[in-house]
């Protein structure tokens, strides 16, 4: 339907998928809307995929650059890369076949903290952008945009790119009008200013996107759901690790290090974070509040149950349940949800002077307490850095969590050395897993050490890490951050040859 293009100079420019996809370019680089499945462009896309298919096989085969808020949905990264149409992408990715892309060398991958991601490309370091290929709710008569179930970086897009394709989605819900904060009060260094946000409720911005109209070269009406992924059942291992978290927040307020309502929550991607969630269900904190990334299934809950006063996100990152619930009830969480920038929603400055408590998943973490969030055995990236490294250096508490294994019990989730650091151990305050939790606050390396066999090892390697450890006390050549370092990688080595990181 075309009733949500209430403008008349973007009427003009209506035209179908096909025609928008033939407006970019073989090479070209897009910065496309899109952050967890949610407000992702996808009818374009489907078809710039299609006309892909089509070159390939006349044999003048094609691809283009890539950027987008975060991870988006497979009418986007799955369909783009089937037709083997990405040659270089940023800054997230969670699409299983791009994944394999990058990983097999085909695809350049650029994996960066989301919060600088708009900064960067006004900084001029990430080249010209060509296409902003964008999904919006509603074009209202005055011109101005109404956003869609994500904000990311689209803001920045707009402004950047030298054209413009809207895909104005009319599944999503009229009343996401209004719901946005867009702060336009961004500038470069030497003219940056304070960001006026003193609490996660506060309204800074404006309501709708800026859109210059003798940029846009083309708006597609559609109506294609938002897919996101539905997320697992809490397992017994989500559910001891939010036990453990729980008990910790519950001692923090007892001791007085928190508030009763304990302080912004940040809560990471996957199911353990949204299991957490769920555990905060039950726990005595409320009224709590969110500054967070993106908001859950867990986090609908909690809003609904009054547990949680409103949440400040970039994106929605629900399951198709949630998403119907919300689109359902959308009354009831409309004056409590904020979606903005992704640049203001994980800000750094923002995050230190609100003192959020993140809380974010991990691939594994060393016993110093190094933390690995992307790369699995050194080198074959998951998803990417995302907003972890934005929350959790600048948190008032950081904590990453894990099951204790991985790959029904080949893997250790703790490992002599990570091999990959995305957190440094200054940056790491608190890891969970199954087994326990490790306070690691106030410790020195081998404290830290002793802390975290003790606590959060599976017992099948517990005894394995502390014969390591206490080896590295012995020999190491330096007595600080004990190391054997022909060893210290061994496990992952020993995984990788015999699908075991065990010792026989
Ligand atoms: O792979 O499905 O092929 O078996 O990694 O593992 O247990 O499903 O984990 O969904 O909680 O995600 C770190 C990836 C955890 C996520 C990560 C394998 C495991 C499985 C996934 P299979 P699970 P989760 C900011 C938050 C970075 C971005 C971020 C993530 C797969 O949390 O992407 O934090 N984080 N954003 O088998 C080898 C190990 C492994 C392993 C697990 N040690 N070695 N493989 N796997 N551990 C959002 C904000 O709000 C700021």
């Amino acid at each position: 339907s075309t009733a949500r293009i209430a403008n008349p100079e973007f009427q003009a420019r209506l035209m179908d998928a096909e025609a928008a996809a033939s407006l970019i370019k073989p090479g070209a680089v897009v910065g496309m809307s899109g952050f967890t499945g949610a407000g992702y462009p996808k009818a374009v896309p489907l078809a710039l995929a299609r006309q892909m298919d089509e070159a390939r096989e006349a044999g003048n085969p094609y691809a283009i650059k890539v950027w987008t808020g975060a991870s988006t949905g497979p009418e986007l990264d799955g369909a783009l890369a089937r037709a083997k149409g990405i040659d270089f992408r940023l800054p997230y990715n969670s699409d299983p076949l791009v994944r394999e892309q990058i990983n097999s060398g085909a695809v350049q991958y650029f994996d960066m903290h989301l919060s600088q991601v708009a900064p960067a490309a006004w900084q001029g370091f990430l080249g010209p952008l060509d296409v902003a290929l964008v999904e919006v709710s509603a074009i209202l008569p005055d011109g101005s945009v109404v956003p869609s179930s994500s904000v990311g970086n689209n803001k920045t897009w707009l402004d950047r790119a030298d054209k413009i394709i809207l895909e104005v989605n009319s599944w999503q819900h009229e009343a996401l009008h209004g719901m946005h904060d867009i702060y336009y009060g961004t500038a470069l260094p030497p003219h940056r200013k304070p960001i006026p946000l003193v609490t996660p409720s506060d309204r800074i911005g404006q309501a709708t996107f800026r859109v210059d109209p003798s940029k846009v070269v083309g708006v597609v009406a559609t109506d294609i759901p938002d897919r996101n992924a539905p997320f697992k059942a809490p397992d017994a291992s989500a559910l001891a690790i939010a036990s453990h978290l729980l008990d910790f927040f519950q001692n923090e307020v007892r001791v007085g290090r928190l508030p009763a309502s304990l302080l912004p929550v940040q809560s990471g991607v996957g199911n353990i974070a949204n299991a957490v969630l769920l555990g905060l269900m039950d726990a005595p904190f409320e009224p709590m509040t969110a500054y967070t990334e993106v908001l859950q299934d867990g986090m609908l809950e909690l809003l609904a149950a009054g547990k949680l006063s409103m949440a400040s996100c970039t994106a929605f990152s629900l399951s198709p349940e949630a998403a119907e619930r919300l689109n359902g009830e959308m009354a009831l969480y409309r004056d409590r949800i904020i979606l903005r920038p992704q640049e203001i929603s994980n800000h750094p400055e923002l995050v230190r002077r609100l003192g959020c408590l993140a809380m974010n998943g991990m691939i594994e973490a060393d016993i110093y307490g190094n933390v690995n969030s992307t790369h699995m055995m050194g080198s074959r990236i998951q998803n990417g850095i995302g907003g972890s490294g934005d929350f959790a250096r600048n948190a008032y508490i950081s904590i990453f969590m894990a099951p204790s294994t991985a790959k029904g019990g080949a893997i250790s989730t703790i490992v002599p050395q990570v091999s990959h650091v995305d957190h440094i151990d200054q940056d790491v305050q608190v890891i969970v897993t199954d087994q326990g939790l490790a306070d690691l606050r106030g410790l020195s390396p081998k404290q830290r050490a002793e802390k975290v066999i003790a606590n959060c090892v599976h017992p099948t390697f517990r005894d394995q890490l502390a014969d390591y450890y206490a080896r590295a006390l012995r020999d190491s050549y330096g007595k600080h951050s004990p190391s054997l370092l022909k060893e210290a990688l061994s496990w992952h080595q020993r995984f990788i040859e015999t699908g075991s990181m065990l010792a026989k």
